[in-house]
């Protein structure tokens, strides 16, 4: 009879065993840990340094020690792989996916299959036209006020003096992109700035060299101002000035959009003459955000984090103490 209760007893545990890996299987279906939440996040690339820190911030705070078991794909700068990196997280069965959409258009599909595989999606930084259904929740920045607050500075330094003024665009057809110009052009409406031309630097050093080389060529030292929608390519387009014997901050009035270290140093220094913060350091927000929604608890469908701005005498000032 012992050996009957006991075979009866090891079959229970055994059971039990199994029913509790079962649920814990459940919180962990992408082959985490049993409580580790698995989340595939699908970055943008490495174009900028503002990218670098935004990255390394998700990386810290989707890290095992805070509960994740983190899948990390950088697309470079391509939405085809970018897309394709989210079709493989779905197919893995991850709790939770993470998209830096580079582009607002192209998402419905992916962002269906996902949803049809009950993973829930967080988008941070960038956002996309998709209807908002089809993910949780996004978090970021307000690009058109970035915009329009990079504009106010022109109009309030330059209206009335008949200025010239260039534009290095962010990616083409990114939220970054497509509210930063919107915001800037809101501003100087009814001034008298006359922009000469506007072209894509794609967020990148070597952008913004390229296409500033090419504004020099056509337009030579008819520039007054240039408006960068990034520090990277502001920073690329300061080799470009120097290379033509024109003095960048002096010669050329510089206003860019991060406040990334490098950027801030080029403000200190006196080559960009004014910047206008956008915080990449999103990490601990898409963290909490993605806890819940595994959770299941309700969350709510947009977070922007606020901004800042600095003249170069700021930034000679907040520079020891930037945390990026
Ligand atoms: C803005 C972000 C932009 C940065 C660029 O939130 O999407 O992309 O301004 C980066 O530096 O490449």
């Amino acid at each position: 009879m012992k050996k009957i209760l006991a075979g009866v007893a090891l079959a229970g545990a055994v059971a039990l065993a199994m029913t509790g890996c079962a649920s814990d299987g459940g919180s962990g279906g992408g082959g985490g840990g049993d409580d580790l939440i698995t989340v595939g996040f699908a970055q943008t690339g490495s174009e900028s340094g503002w990218r670098s820190a935004n990255t390394e911030s998700l990386k810290t705070a989707l890290s095992e020690e805070n509960g994740f078991k983190l899948v990390f794909n950088a697309a470079d700068n391509k939405q085809e792989a970018q897309i394709a990196a989210v079709r493989s997280f779905i197919n893995q069965g991850v709790d939770a996916i993470v998209i830096a959409p580079i582009t607002v258009d192209g998402w419905d599909d992916v962002l269906t299959e996902a949803k049809d595989a009950g993973i829930p999606v967080i988008l941070e930084d960038r956002t996309v036209s998709a209807s908002d259904d089809l993910y949780a929740s996004w978090v970021g920045l307000d690009f058109e006020k970035e915009g329009e607050t990079a504009g106010t500075w022109v109009k309030d330094n330059f209206d009335g003096q008949a200025q010239n003024l260039v534009v290095l665009e962010g990616t083409t057809g990114s939220s970054a992109a497509l509210d930063r110009a919107t915001g800037f052009d809101k501003a100087i409406e009814g001034t008298d700035i006359n922009v000469l031309d506007s072209q894509t630097g794609d967020f990148t050093r070597d952008g913004g060299k390229k296409v500033m080389e090419g504004f020099l060529q056509k337009y030579g030292n008819q520039i007054n101002i240039l408006f960068a929608h990034n520090d990277d390519m502001g920073l690329g387009a300061l080799d470009a000035i120097t290379a033509a014997g024109l003095v960048p901050g002096q010669d050329i009035k510089i206003v860019t959009i991060d406040a990334v270290h490098d950027g801030m140093q080029a403000l200190a220094d006196g080559k960009f003459n004014y910047i206008v913060e956008c915080n990449p350091l999103l990490g601990e927000k898409v963290a909490d955000l993605v806890k819940k929604v595994v959770a299941g608890d309700s969350v709510e469908k947009r977070e922007i984090v606020p901004d800042q701005s600095f003249d170069q005498d700021q930034a000679k000032e907040a520079l020891p103490t930037r945390p990026y």
